[in-house]
């Protein structure tokens, strides 16, 4: 009589599961800034605040009242944001932007354009108006 054993191998797969993508962690103090330029940044357009994406300005046009201020919110890319003519009295260029936020308060009624040099140019491309009333 003949008794055979069988052996049984099992294999186990492990997976791993990637996560990518994720906030990066600001440290500056900066609020929603980031220095990698990716598109971490939550932003809530309209109500004062204008989210600077990759191309875009979000909302293009905003409505102000007199004395209030407007924030700019980078959400995605690196920028250089000038305002157009006319100019509003006491407001300055933002300049190079990539990061943070950047407020800028008009104290005239009026109807003040920007833009974005690298992204578009005076009423063309990545620009945008703020009314102020
Ligand atoms: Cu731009």
């Amino acid at each position: 009589m003949n008794t055979r054993r069988l052996a049984a191998i099992a294999a186990a797969l492990i997976g791993l599961a990637a996560c990518g993508g994720g906030g990066a962690t600001n440290s500056t103090g900066v609020t929603g800034g980031t220095t990698g330029g990716t598109n971490n940044n939550a932003c809530t357009p309209g109500d004062g605040t204008i989210c600077v994406q990759s191309t875009t300005f979000n909302p293009v046009g905003i409505t102000i009242s007199k004395g209030g201020s407007v924030t700019f919110q980078e959400v995605q890319g690196a920028h250089f944001i000038v305002f157009d003519t006319p100019l509003a009295t006491g407001v300055s260029n933002i300049g190079d932007f990539s990061s943070g936020t950047a407020s800028r308060t008009f104290t005239e009624v009026g109807t003040f354009p920007y833009h974005c040099t690298i992204h578009g140019g005076v009423g063309t491309g990545m620009h945008g108006t703020i009314t102020v009333q």
